[in-house]
């Protein structure tokens, strides 16, 4: 463990407190508004959320695997965008440099993503790739001492907001990592999708016109070894995914349990037909089976194993419970499930990007399925 028990544990009450104190408040106000108010942005901030994956000597909390997803679980008790806010930093736009960069990289950048100061974001997906990750067009040509860029990923999660985006572009035949950074001439940002639900989150295109990025920025420093960092970082954003969507299945089902405590029919309170203790007690076995999947992958991270493929068992199987949790969600409220005033309808459209972002449901599949064939025939 990176801190001792006991102090691991008031962290997590102080991040459980945090969550429903200011942040379940602000739900409804962040998704009307489209946008996280900034006093919480500096919050989250202050409470370290932005480097709970960085290691200690960067400035970060230096979380162990099973800390970091018991970490993620009780934050995510609320709507998925304050998560993403921080997520970028600890997952997927941080981790590129963590595992793969240079020493240089590690102690220019990582101190100021683990504070926050930076936002970072992650830069893959273009209109022929996504879910085949190596097939990316973009493109990074050696001239001088930098890297001229050109092309348009899609999709991107925080890009507008990022002073840092990790990049992935084609160098010759291989694919390679950037540190790109804002302010550049040759960076410009396709309009703001409207999505179907995570307001407060926002994701545009990312377009590289004659982009120029200093060699010192190629991650680890040589060209090449992109495609294998996106992976690794994928791996790890998955186990992130897979604890968040537990969070918002344990607060689904405390939602669930507390309307149908409440509400009357036929004289007494919903919980007491056996219809709805059904569809808890499905909800409750599932988001209990998937929490206890992701600490043991963790577990196994943290033991040193590769865990390829039980990071995208945790992935799979954790979107598509909370899927179902929130499908019963909005069946136990009935019409009160169905209209915007209570906050299931909002998660019910949270929670369905899980199963796509990070690698869909179909691609978690291949890739247990090559792990459970490779070496066999
Ligand atoms: N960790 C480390 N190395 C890995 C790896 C991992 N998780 N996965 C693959 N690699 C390595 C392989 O070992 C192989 O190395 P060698 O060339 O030394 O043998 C290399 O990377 C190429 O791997 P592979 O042949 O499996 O590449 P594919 O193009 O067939 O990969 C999948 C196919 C589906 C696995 C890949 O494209 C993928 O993960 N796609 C989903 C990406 C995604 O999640 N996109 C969502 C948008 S980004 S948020």
């Amino acid at each position: 463990m990176a801190l001792d028990p006991e102090t691991f544990n008031q962290l997590l009450e102080t991040v459980d407190r945090y969550v429903k104190e200011r942040l379940v408040p602000h739900e409804k106000e962040v998704s009307e508004k489209n946008q996280i108010p900034p006093e919480l942005v500096l919050e989250m901030k202050e409470l370290g959320l932005f480097g709970i994956s960085i290691p200690e000597k960067f400035g970060g909390m230096g979380l162990t695997n099973e800390e970091e997803v018991r970490l993620i679980m009780t934050f995510s008790q609320t709507s998925p965008a304050f998560r993403i806010l921080w997520g970028g930093n600890v997952g997927i736009g941080s981790q590129g440099i963590v595992l793969d960069g240079t020493d240089a990289q590690k102690q220019h950048y990582l101190p100021k993503l683990a504070s926050g100061e930076y936002i970072s974001s992650f830069a893959l997906t273009e209109t022929e790739a996504g879910s085949d990750a190596a097939s990316v067009k973009t493109i990074a040509e050696r001239e001088d001492g930098s890297y001229v860029l050109n092309g348009r990923k899609r999709f991107i999660t925080n890009a507008q907001n990022a002073d840092i985006i990790t990049v992935m572009a084609r160098t010759g035949d291989d694919i390679s990592a950037f540190i790109v950074e804002k302010g550049v001439p040759g960076l410009s940002f396709g309009k703001p999708e409207k999505k179907m639900g995570l307001e407060g989150t926002h994701i545009c295109d990312v377009v590289f016109e004659d982009y120029r990025v200093p060699a010192e920025n190629l991650i680890g420093g040589q060209e090449g070894l992109g495609f294998k960092t996106a992976m690794k970082v994928l791996d790890r954003g998955r186990m992130s995914v897979a604890a968040g969507c537990v969070g918002v299945a344990e607060r689904l089902i405390e939602e669930c349990v507390a309307y149908s405590l409440e509400r009357q029919q036929f004289g007494k309170p919903i919980a007491e037909f056996q219809l709805i203790q059904a569809m808890l007690a499905d909800s409750q076995t599932e988001a209990y089976a998937a929490k206890t999947m992701v600490l043991d992958a963790a577990r196994k991270k943290d033991a040193g194993e590769d865990i390829i493929m039980e990071a995208a068992c945790c992935k799979m199987f954790a979107s598509e419970m909370v899927g179902r949790v929130a499908d019963r969600a909005v069946q136990i409220f009935g019409g009160a499930g169905y209209v915007a005033d209570y906050p299931i309808e909002r998660f019910y459209r949270d929670v369905r990007v899980y199963r796509i972002y990070e690698g869909t449901t179909q691609i978690q599949q291949l890739i247990i399925a090559r792990q459970m064939l490779k070496d066999k025939n």
